[in-house]
């Protein structure tokens, strides 16, 4: 899964887009989230302070990213090149003591900051992998309700909204039946800001929808 990581240039005017629809969107509703006054300035400023790490979008990707239980070391070694010092030492933080995701000792990164203690991180990583958390949409293009969308999440969690049988939503995604409801007599959604206007849905019900969604896409694939 080694990334080719192509010219800025060419990625810049898509992702370009992308912010700027998904700060509308955001705006629009005067929902807390991030607003940069360039989008460029996302992917390009990577001054990581702890006052920005909760709400630089690139930021929040790279935290993302490395929270991924998918992201191993041999990847941030080898798939994104680098230091391989850093790269064990990113995912040992992360894993804890015992040495594997998932457990209670985990120490997931929260802030920038965190990340930015770790031995052998520097500004060269720090560069690598905001770079990288782009490339792999794991930045968020959109928040709703205080839940953060990457591109990906964004559209996944639509299709959910606008597809999904009252069965999928209230039981597979486990929704309050009646956030299962509203979101049903609300169709069809032309974005998430119009989903989180509906009664009954809040930021758990999003995030459980969030959760859900690829999952959901997985299964009426294999249908
Ligand atoms: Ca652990
Ligand atoms: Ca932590």
């Amino acid at each position: 899964m080694t990334p080719t990581l192509p010219s800025t240039l060419r990625q810049l005017p898509a992702l370009l887009l992308v912010l700027t629809v998904g700060f509308t969107e955001t705006s629009a509703l005067g929902c807390a989230g991030f607003e940069p006054n360039d989008p460029a300035d996302s992917r390009y400023v990577l001054t990581f302070d702890a006052d920005q790490a909760l709400d630089h979008p690139t930021a929040l990707g790279v935290l993302a990213l490395l929270n991924d239980v998918a992201t191993t070391e041999v990847f941030l070694d080898e798939g994104l090149g680098l230091d391989s010092r850093a790269a064990s030492r990113i995912i040992a933080h992360r894993q804890g003591p015992d040495g594997v995701d998932g457990s209670a000792d985990d120490d997931r990164f929260d802030t920038v900051t965190e990340l930015d203690e770790v031995g052998y991180v520097g500004e060269a990583t720090l560069q690598a992998l905001g770079e990288a958390a782009w490339e792999l949409g794991y930045v968020p293009v959109l928040v709703i309700e205080g839940v953060s969308f990457s591109e990906g999440e964004r559209d996944a969690t639509l299709l959910l909204a606008n597809s999904a049988s009252l069965e999928d939503l209230d039981e597979g995604a486990d929704l309050d039946r009646r956030a299962a409801e509203s979101i049903i007599n609300g169709r069809p959604y032309a974005g998430l800001q119009e989903l989180g206007a509906r009664p009954y849905v809040g930021p758990a019900t999003l995030e459980r929808m969030l959760r859900y969604a690829d999952h959901w896409i997985d299964e009426i694939a294999a249908d």
